[in-house]
Formats: structure tokens, C-alpha cells, sequence
């Protein structure tokens, strides 16, 4: 009897703080974390991971936020998806790091008209109206591409030709854009250099390995091929396999394999002289990516634009310790 008017009253008391919202269950969302919606990219690079990373280790419930991750598989149309959701789900911020840079104008204008920031990471949009994006951290890809042609013009300062295969990155992104502009400006300055074939190369190992393959398949009829300039360290892994199973050499005297991030993989390609250069891109990112929203959180006006200080390196570079500490 005792036991079943304990029941009861158990009961009666589940169902009183069920009814006003205070049970262990029900406990109404904690209303002071920061709600972030992340449209990020896909995955189709070691760089693209890394940045993940970085941005899952800070966005964490532990630094108070709440992180709303799309992983939009290099589809633009499903960062739009993403991006509406943000918007009806009334996130705090949205931060994209946007696919391509055309297209964005609409969607952007609805998150500027619902009241919620817009944080471009990495790579950036063309709009007509500049006030849709508060704020944008990344690279100058431009900058990045000079350092690979810089490097080019000591290296074959006395050659006769310069014959360059250019793997271009996903067609339209910001990296593809500078990467490019930079070879095509050097290209033109610089007589004896030759693009003697352009592919796309998606910034994927597996798509290189297959449009190098395919060009190099024609083999005896080939001119010589001194630089292979790919916009990614994932592109140079996909070319450096084909041009091996070719019977290419990579590396000194060899064919000059120049890549884009320098993440882990690439320093070791590096040191061991496959790659002849690579230029640094650092998608360490999520800490920046906080400091502008803290600076929003203050009531203040954050950078408008902010790149990363970068680097380059050839193999003799590459330390025991450098790889040792090397982040991503
Ligand atoms: O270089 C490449 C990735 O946008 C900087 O995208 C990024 C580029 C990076 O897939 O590896």
C-alpha cells in the first residue's frame, strides 16, 4: 500500500514538472550558446579535413557554442540548402566556406534580411552588394600562386623552354581563380614558358591520376615536361602516381612537381624530393573564425578581410623537426 502511494505520487510529480517544462528531460535549450550553422565544402582534400578539424575544435558546447555542420559534397546547390535551413532554424551565424563564387547574391540577401551574419572562410563570393558578407578569413591565392612562379624563374632562369602541365583546382573557387591568374601573368611575362596542356583536377588525387593517365597515354608524342603546377597537394599525389607509372622522374633533374597547402603528406613528398615545391595554405582557420565572432559578441566592427601570413618549401626545408610539428 505505502509503496503504491509512493508510486502515485511519483507519478503525479513526473507529470506536474512535465506539464510546466521542468524535468531532467525537458530542460529548455540553454539559450546562451552561440548557434552556428557551417556550410563547409565536402572533403575532398587533406587541407579540406584539416579545416573541419579545426573548426570542430573550437565550435565546441564546451566554448559555448552550438555547431550546425553541412557537409555540402562540392555541390553548391546543397549549400543553398543549407544555408535556408540556417536561416528558418534562426542559427546565430552562418559561416560558408563557399564552393565557387558565383551564385550567391539571393541566398545571401535572405540571411542579410533575417538579421544573421555572414562569415566567408577560405574561399569567396562574388556579390554585387559587399554588405552581405560581415566578415572573410583565408588565403590570398594569388599571393600564394607568386610564390610558386617566383620560385619557376630562379629555378629555370637560364633554361631554353619551361614546357608546364597545369592541374587546375575545382573550376570557379577562389584557389583556382588565383592559383591560375598567378601562372597565367608569370606565363606572360616570361617568353620561354609554355602551357602545353591545362586539365582540371578538381583538387582530388583520384580525378588527377585519371586526366594524367589519359594525357600521358599519348606518351611518344609528347613534348618534355618540366613543371607539373597543381593547385592542391592531393592533385600532385594523383600526378606524381601517373607520371611514375609512366616512367617519369620526379624531383631533381626530373619532372618539377609544385603543389598547394603543404599539409603533413606533401612535406614528406617533399623531403623526399618528389615534390619540388610546395607552397604553404593554412586551413587552421577555426580560431579566426571565433575571434570575428567574439568581436560581433563585443558589439564591434571585425576586420572586413583577413589572410593568413604563409609560406613555401623545397625539399631542403623539410626538418625532422618541421614534420614533427606540423598541425595538418
Ligand atoms: O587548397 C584545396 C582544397 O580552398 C584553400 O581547397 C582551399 C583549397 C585547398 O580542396 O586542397
Amino acid at each position: 500500500m505505502k509503496h503504491k502511494t509512493a508510486a502515485l505520487l511519483m507519478v503525479l510529480l513526473y507529470a506536474f514538472f512535465a506539464l510546466c517544462g521542468c524535468t531532467k528531460q525537458e530542460e529548455p535549450e540553454k539559450d546562451d550558446m552561440i548557434v552556428i550553422g557551417m556550410s563547409q565544402v565536402g572533403a575532398e582534400s587533406d587541407w579540406r579535413q584539416a579545416d573541419t578539424a579545426s573548426m570542430k575544435s573550437v565550435f565546441t558546447e564546451a566554448n559555448g557554442y552550438r555547431l550546425l555542420f553541412d557537409d555540402a559534397r562540392q555541390e553548391q546547390e546543397n549549400q543553398f540548402v543549407a544555408i535556408r535551413r540556417f536561416i528558418q532554424q534562426k542559427v546565430d551565424y552562418i559561416v560558408v566556406m563557399p564552393i565557387t563564387e558565383d551564385g550567391w547574391d539571393a541566398v545571401l540577401k535572405e540571411a542579410k534580411d533575417a538579421g544573421i551574419p555572414v562569415i566567408l572562410v577560405d574561399r569567396m563570393v562574388n556579390v554585387k552588394d559587399d554588405s552581405l558578407i560581415t566578415a572573410h578569413v583565408g588565403s590570398d591565392f594569388y599571393a600564394e600562386g607568386k610564390k610558386a612562379t617566383d620560385w619557376m624563374k630562379e629555378k629555370y632562369s637560364n633554361a631554353e623552354q619551361v614546357n608546364i602541365i597545369h592541374i587546375q583546382g575545382t573550376k570557379g573557387s577562389t584557389p583556382q581563380l588565383g592559383r591560375t591568374a598567378a601562372l597565367d601573368d608569370a606565363v606572360k611575362t616570361n617568353p620561354k614558358w609554355k602551357v602545353i596542356a591545362r586539365m582540371d583536377g578538381d583538387f582530388t588525387e583520384a580525378k588527377t591520376y585519371e586526366v594524367m593517365k589519359e594525357y600521358l597515354s599519348n606518351r611518344d608524342s609528347l613534348p618534355q615536361i618540366d613543371v607539373v603546377y597543381c593547385e592542391n597537394d592531393n592533385e600532385a599525389y594523383g600526378a606524381i602516381k601517373a607520371l611514375e607509372s609512366f616512367g617519369y622522374k620526379c624531383g631533381k633533374d626530373g619532372v618539377s612537381v609544385i603543389s598547394f597547402d603543404a599539409t603533413y603528406n606533401a612535406l614528406v613528398y617533399c623531403q623526399k624530393g618528389k615534390i619540388a615545391l610546395t607552397v604553404e595554405c593554412n586551413p587552421l582557420l577555426g580560431p579566426l573564425v571565433e575571434s570575428v565572432i567574439k568581436t560581433i559578441e563585443e558589439g564591434k566592427v571585425p576586420e572586413k578581410n583577413r589572410y593568413v601570413e604563409e609560406t613555401a618549401f623545397k625539399p631542403e626545408d623539410i626538418t625532422e623537426e618541421l614534420l614533427a610539428s606540423r598541425k595538418y
